[in-house]
């Protein structure tokens, strides 16, 4: 992996995947890849940018020829309440562009393609507690059947095509550098805006809804460990299991005012934001994951919530 394509590169995790790799592999080496407003900040100052439309075939293969790629992250995509709202968009986006970047990057013969899969892979059916890496998935969301193909495109393009697809489902990410958006796990970020501004925080989700999440720092770990896993040690392609944490709203809101004293968290449910969460499990088994290439997290929910608290607190500051 010597020169690196980052598309969704302004996105909750990108801003900060992006960063995390120029560290390692070179500024001028990774291309942070945006699709419809240009890349500031971090992003844009540190390398090199470029547009990219995951939807307009060619285009990808434009960006690897023009910065003679041998690798890519693939994280530009609908999360699950945009993609309910939009559904042309999110088949054009989640279905059309991943196989627009897999038939580019099979065809430029790239070294590697990552591909994040996420919780909603699984579905209804499938075993919540502990959910284990090879189960019943069955998922109900226009996502989650998204990243289902994924998972799958992953395993048919490396055993057809050769192209070395690799990926980690991950759980519902918490950052504080750039908010999320449209996603269903995106209360956990919501709560600490409302913690440090108001003091309160409206969730959208019913008490008592469990959900994987995890602190960013390690989403990008296990994104990096992934790509740099030894080939030998892998039996899996797009579709491993991680987790750090699981928390349901009261949890987190009590663990929040262990910084904010008097945080207050009160409920109006939105019905598909609860149907979405409800099909998601609590928790994941991680054993293949960390068998194969050593996966562990390195944050709990005490520890997120005091990095969170401070970096979003100097932030919101400024
Ligand atoms: C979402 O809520 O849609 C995402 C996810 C769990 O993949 N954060």
């Amino acid at each position: 992996m010597k020169r690196i394509l980052v598309t969704g590169a302004a996105g909750q995790l990108g801003s900060e995947l992006v960063p995390a790799l120029r560290g390692r592999y070179g500024n001028e080496n990774v291309v942070a890849a945006w699709r419809s407003s240009p890349l500031t900040g971090e992003v844009a100052d540190t390398g090199p940018a470029t547009q990219v439309d995951v939807t307009e075939p060619g285009s990808v293969d434009r960006a690897i020829r023009d910065y003679g790629i041998d690798s890519l992250y693939h994280l530009g995509s609908l999360l699950s309440v945009a993609a309910e709202a939009n559904r042309s968009l999110s088949h054009l986006v989640n279905i059309n562009g991943l196989l627009n970047v897999l038939e580019a990057a099979s065809g430029a013969g790239l070294e590697r393609v990552v591909i994040p899969s996420s919780i909603a892979a699984f579905g209804l059916d499938t075993p919540h507690d502990n959910t284990p890496n090879e189960t019943l998935q069955r998922p109900t969301s226009l996502y989650g059947i998204a990243k289902v193909f994924g998972e799958l495109m992953g395993n048919y393009f490396f055993e057809r095509t050769g192209l070395d697809v690799r990926g980690v489902r991950l759980p519902g990410v918490v950052s504080w550098k750039v908010e999320p958006g449209g996603g269903t796990t995106d209360y956990a970020v919501d709560a600490f805006y409302g913690a440090i501004r108001e003091g309160r925080y409206t969730c959208y989700l019913r008490p008592g809804t469990y959900l994987p999440m995890m602190y960013v720092p390690d989403a990008i770990k296990a994104l990096i460990e992934i790509a740099e896993a030894d080939i030998a040690n892998l039996k899996r392609h797009a579709d491993y299991n991680v987790n750090s944490m699981s928390f349901e709203p009261e949890e987190l809101a009590a663990a929040i005012r262990r910084r904010v004293p008097g945080f207050a968290m009160d409920y109006d449910i939105d019905p598909l934001r609860q149907y979405i969460a409800d099909s998601w499990p609590n928790s994941l088994d991680d054993t293949v994951a960390r068998q194969e290439w050593g996966w562990r997290p390195d944050y709990g929910l005490a520890d997120m919530v005091d990095d969170m608290y401070e970096n979003l607190s100097r932030k919101l500051a400024q």
